[in-house]
């Protein structure tokens, strides 16, 4: 029998309440990841995460959670995000997630597939690129993690500023993902179909790689309603979650 996997990715549950978001999250652990085998968060579940040992109080029923769904035994395996890149060890073992590199290779039905948040494939996107190699760095991380999470959440908020206004003045295209640096990535994990968030640009994409058939798809962002990949009987398809009943 074909197993049942989830993938979300781009949730960025609100660091200081429990929101809608929030709630549709917690209400999609409860009723939709814990029928299924295993859920893959493919990055920025949180929208910021200050380090396992600054743990915002917001986001302690996420982690009771995310605990629940995986006693009651699916798997949990997430990717970092680039809001979320400093999840680590005491996460891992508070929720009794997985945490994997990216990217990460997995097989459904026979098809090797490609898991990523995305953000490596924004290759145009230099500034961004080179901003994530300085938070990246074990220096600048040893230097952060000395800092109080009063002092981390202010430089957070620095980052975001400096952010928003470098993103307003990018084009849309710099923040895609770049097409050789997709092929490229396939081809070197011997991959013909990718599943990755971050560009917050939901679709389906059909190529030809080599001669063969590619697929990249590409997760939602979550806001009132949410959204992700099943993969099932039916192969890969196309869900959608809210807390309205009257709304699929
Ligand atoms: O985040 P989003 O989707 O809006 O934009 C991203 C890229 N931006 C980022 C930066 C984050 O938003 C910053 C917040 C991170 C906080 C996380 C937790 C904190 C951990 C602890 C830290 C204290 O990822 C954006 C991309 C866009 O996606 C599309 O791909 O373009 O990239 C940028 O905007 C980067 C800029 O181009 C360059 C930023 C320069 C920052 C320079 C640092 C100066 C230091 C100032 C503080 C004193």
């Amino acid at each position: 029998m074909n197993k049942e996997i989830l993938f979300i990715s781009d949730l960025h549950l609100n660091p200081e309440q429990l929101d809608d978001t929030g709630r549709l999250f917690i209400d999609f652990l409860q009723t939709q990841a814990s029928a299924t085998d295993a859920l893959y968060i493919l990055g920025d579940l949180f929208e910021l995460w200050l380090g396992d040992d600054a743990i915002l109080p917001a986001y302690q029923p996420y982690l009771e959670a995310l605990r629940k769904l995986t006693d009651s035994g699916t798997s949990l395996y997430i990717i970092r995000g680039n809001r979320d890149f400093l999840l680590g060890d005491k996460f891992q073992s508070l929720t009794g997630a997985q945490l994997l590199k990216d990217p990460t290779v997995i097989n459904l039905d026979g098809i090797p597939t490609l898991l990523m948040h995305g953000d490596l494939l924004c290759t145009d996107d230099i500034a961004y690129q080179q901003f994530r190699a300085m938070v990246h760095n074990p220096e600048w991380r040893q230097a952060l993690f000395r800092k109080s999470m009063v002092e981390r959440l202010e430089l957070a908020r620095k980052l975001r500023q400096e952010s928003q206004a470098a993103t307003g003045e990018k084009g849309t295209e710099i923040m895609d993902v770049n097409q050789q640096a997709v092929e490229e990535v396939l081809r070197s994990n011997n991959a013909l179909q990718l599943i990755h968030g971050h560009t917050h640009r939901p679709a389906e994409h059909h190529f030809d790689l080599d001669g063969q058939p590619a697929r990249r798809f590409v997760l939602p962002e979550w806001g009132e309603m949410g959204g992700g990949l099943r993969y099932g009987q039916q192969g890969l398809h196309n869900e959608s979650y809210s807390l309205d009943p009257l709304v699929s």
